[in-house]
């Protein structure tokens, strides 16, 4: 590398000129230095490392505009069908590394930055996070993007652009807090207003019916929503798609002028206020009503956002060929796929619209929105399948819920003419599957119930009774359940078809979750297992692990081609590459290490074996199990002496990452329970480097890009049949990292790639757990007497002073609400410390070990994101390539 020269010398050498395609040193810091004088956020007195980010990434961004630009021309001329990938979560993590990555451009920038007096990774470090998601499903969003961008597919993202993203986490004496989280307080230089995108966004008000029978919604509040464009780089590619997310405001016209001037100022901006606050936080609470309109708000601004601007898109294109808009076309130009049941009301908003504004009839119009939705499940809880109350909904959104109610009678229809059930089933199975759950049933279909409802009874004698008998049956609804508008069940109807994210999930999904939509509509069912992309988690987080990888396979085209990290299994046994490779992980470790130094104090040994579990802290998830296998750990090993501590254990540092939801307070008190296990183990002389735990605080995407090159072991290791997938489990074994987890989710597709020599299984298995629970309620259950010396270890106060009852009580008893171990930590306990044990032996042998670690890199080929992209392209979305020349 070039020597620093002094900064003020560097920056007197250095011309100002604006080059957006530059791309060697000296034009690259040339366009830096222009943004630094002319894009003026900062000071001119002077160039700190703050204002170095603010110009490159300004430099950074004129190169994507101009392929982004061109992008945009290309596929406007050729016209072809597009996916529009509506999400309410983006976890998009730091843009300044991964495009610079992207466009291939590492050197260039790493260079110019130099001839400032900066490293990159240091300028890389200025940039917040943009968080605008909780976890998994954000995340993959992100990683889609990527990926459809580096396939050169014509596509869009649509999305919200969050005032405060996903909140910081501090770690204090009494657990977790929340801070809010302000990424856009020092300016966001990767988005671009399009003053000139904007839409009408109308809540409340009511519907009217025109002279010639036109349902017409007027009145209510009146917003509108903006567009904020985030231009994604493929990898290699001059493809640069967009990320669309709206900003919601009013028309100045709004603003009560009347009112400021008569002082009364809050009253003035008051419509100001109320559309702005759709965009403050992602995901806030909604146990209260207040925060339940509010979140309806957030996705029917998204859902009308996003299809008005694809109608608009599809018109402009339709009328270049000069014809007038065919209709019919749409679903040959556009596919739209529904991230989970969020963005639901895309596609009611598609019939309004259609049906409304362009005046196509009902039947036009739902075929053309049935064509063209499609809908993807990543939950299997169900608790987390989205329901409206019926009120909020109807006075919310009055058309929509005329549109859903009409297409509930045309499903419940259909159900009763459809020959897939038993007339016996009928009327159980209406009230599972329809749309509005517990709502009255109309005269005409009730019409069509006597030869149903007869088959269930005896039969009934005169027609009279037996209408009278449908009436009641169908009228009669739990009055202690609450009117609903089921969102997942308008999914299922509305899309042309069901994905789940895992082959296991995706079979849980027609057995279980939508089993009578499976009976009804088998061909609807898909699976589409989830990936990640190799640029950013294994290519940019990971460079000194590539560098071999890309030195052994001869080329960096695994890059993309994933396929060829398969080439790695030949050298498995080379004690070469076991050098090269284990040199490249103990770098990582080391970063790790002193990252570890600088946020906790605390120090650790790379030399220890790096054991991280990290995701959304969750009850199914299980961090309760590890933490408790790590007391176990810890209470053996002060039973032992050092020598028998030695021969039976590995030095080990388990490391903790990930945040509990603001208000899950157990969830919380798990975080608490670790990090108090901390403080005693970590400081215990005895113990020293034989056992270290860390919680890392506030996880997120550029932290996991530190942990995961630099981990070992990892635990991926939920209750089997509740993690839909998983996507962290992917990004480890693509680092070498063996995984310690239950056949779950997608650990079992892992395990199949890798090979079960290099997976750590334990646990029951899925289809086991509903006889495992049944058998803890009948009192059958008995316990392992390791757990309930963990249990009794806990509670002698070993660990401080804060009550842990309530955390301990969830695993006691045998039933009822949070008892009864609903999640199986107790069962599972012994089979989980035997594994962990076949960890230790295994880590005592590193070429054993090492061979292990290879063979995951290896066996990760399927867990790219550019293969689950393909694959929705070709069977669900029928859209192709179309690289920009
Ligand atoms: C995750 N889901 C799954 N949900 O838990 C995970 N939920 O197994 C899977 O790998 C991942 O999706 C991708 O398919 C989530 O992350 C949420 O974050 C969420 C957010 C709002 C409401 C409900």
């Amino acid at each position: 590398s070039e020597p620093r020269p002094k900064k003020a010398e560097a920056e007197k050498a250095i011309k100002p000129i604006a080059n957006p395609a530059a791309d060697d040193a000296s034009s690259v810091a040339s366009n830096i230095k222009y943004h630094a004088e002319y894009t003026p956020t900062f000071s001119p007195l002077k160039f700190d490392i703050q204002k170095a980010y603010a110009a490159t990434a300004e430099s950074v961004r004129d190169n994507l505009v101009l392929r982004w630009n061109e992008t945009y021309k290309h596929l406007h001329k050729t016209n072809p069908k597009h996916i529009h990938y509506l999400s309410m979560e983006f976890l998009q993590g730091r843009a300044l590394s991964n495009a610079v990555g992207n466009l291939e451009m590492r050197d260039a920038y790493g260079a110019a930055l130099r001839k400032f007096g900066y490293e990159m990774e240091d300028v890389y470090e200025q940039e917040p996070d943009a968080a605008l998601g909780n976890g998994g499903l954000g995340r993959l969003a992100s990683c889609f993007l990527d990926s459809l961008a580096t396939l050169n597919y014509p596509a869009w993202g649509y999305g919200l652009r969050y005032k405060y993203g996903l909140f910081h986490q501090k770690i204090t004496k009494e657990g977790q807090e929340e801070v809010a989280e302000k990424w856009l307080e020092l300016g966001h230089p990767w988005e671009i207003i399009r003053n000139d995108i904007v839409y009408p966004i109308r809540f409340g008000g009511k519907v009217v019916e025109g002279y010639d029978g036109k349902k017409q919604w007027v009145g209510g509040e009146n917003i509108i929503a903006v567009a904020y464009d985030v231009p994604i780089p493929g990898y290699a590619t001059k493809n640069t798609i967009s990320l669309r997310l709206w900003q919601t405001k009013v028309h100045a016209e709004e603003f009560n002028l009347d009112a400021f001037n008569n002082g009364e100022h809050d009253r003035a901006a008051s419509a100001h206020a109320s559309a702005e606050k759709i965009c403050y936080v992602l995901y806030p609470g909604d146990a209260s009503v207040e925060g339940k309109i509010l979140r309806l708000k957030q996705q029917y601004t998204l859902c009308s956002a996003s299809v008005q601007d694809i109608i608009a898109r599809f018109k402009e294109r339709s009328e270049l060929t000069g014809s007038r808009v065919n209709w019919d076309f749409f679903p040959s130009k556009v596919a739209i796929q529904m991230n989970d049941t969020h963005p639901t009301l895309s596609a009611p908003e598609l019939m309004r619209i259609l049906i409304d504004v362009e005046g196509l009839t009902w039947d036009q119009a739902w075929h053309i929105t049935q064509a063209s939705v499609a809908y993807t499940n990543h939950t299997v809880l169900p608790e987390a399948l989205e329901k409206w109350p019926l009120d909020i909904f109807q006075k919310l959104l009055p058309r929509h819920f005329e549109i859903i109610e009409k297409i509930d009678n045309q499903f419940m229809k259909l159900l009763l003419t459809s020959k897939k059930f038993e007339p016996s089933e009928m009327i159980d199975k209406i009230h599972h599957m329809r749309i509005l759950h517990n709502s009255d049933v109309s005269k005409e279909l009730k019409a069509l119930m006597p030869a149903a409802f007869a088959a269930v009874k005896p039969p009934v004698a005169t027609k009279a009774a037996a209408e009278e008998e449908v009436d009641e049956a169908a009228e009669k609804h739990d009055a202690s359940q609450p009117q609903t508008v089921r969102m997942a069940n308008l999914c299922v109807i509305a899309g042309h078809t069901v994905n789940g994210v895992a082959a296991i999930h995706s079979e849980i999904v027609k057995d279980d979750v939508f089993n009578d939509f499976y009976r009804l509509w088998p061909n609807k069912f898909q699976n589409k297992t989830n990936g990640v992309t190799p640029r950013r988690w294994l290519r940019f987080c990971n460079p000194d692990l590539s560098a071999v990888i890309t030195k052994w396979l001869g080329s960096e085209e695994w890059v993309l081609d994933t396929e060829q990290l398969a080439g790695l299994r030949k050298y498995a046994d080379d004690k070469d590459l076991h050098r090269e490779w284990f040199q490249a992980k103990r770098s990582c470790k080391i970063k790790l290490a002193a990252y570890i130094k600088e946020k906790t104090g605390y120090s650790i040994s790379p030399d220890a074996l790096y054991d991280i579990q990290v995701k959304r802290i969750h009850e199914y998830k299980r961090q309760l199990l590890n933490i408790m296998g790590v007391i176990h750990r810890y209470k053996k090993m002060k039973e032992m002496s050092p020598k028998e501590r030695k021969a039976k254990y590995v030095p080990r540092v388990v490391m903790f990452g990930g945040k509990a939801f603001a208000t899950y307070w157990q969830a919380k008190r798990i975080v608490k329970l670790i990090t108090d296990v901390a403080a005693t183990v970590n400081h215990d002389p005895e113990i020293g480097d034989m056992l270290k735990v860390i919680f890392v605080p506030d996880y997120n995407v550029s932290v996991a890009e530190v942990l995961i090159p630099a981990s070992e072991l990892s635990q991926h290791i939920s209750t089997a049949g509740m993690e839909a997938s998983g996507t962290s489990n992917m990004k480890f074994c693509m680092n070498g990292c063996v995984l310690i987890g239950t056949l779950d989710g997608a650990n079992v597709e892992i395990r199949e790639e890798v090979g079960e020599e290099n997976f750590f299984l334990f646990g029951a298995r899925a289809d086991q757990i509903n006889a495992l629970r049944q058998e803890r309620a009948d009192g059958k259950f008995e316990a392992d007497p390791q757990f309930e010396a963990v249990k009794k270890f806990i509670k002698s106060g070993v660990f401080g002073t804060y009550d842990f009852q309530p955390l301990l009580s969830s695993l006691e008893g045998n039933e009822g609400f949070g008892r009864g171990d609903y999640f199986l930590v107790g069962k599972d306990f012994p089979s989980y410390i035997k594994a962990q044990d076949k960890v230790d032996e295994a880590y005592k042998d590193m070429d054993r070990w090492t061979k292990m670690s290879i063979m995951n890199t290896a066996g990760s080929p399927k867990f790219s994101s550019d293969r689950t992209i393909h694959e929705y392209a070709k069977e669900i979305w029928g859209i192709d390539t179309y690289p920009v020349p």
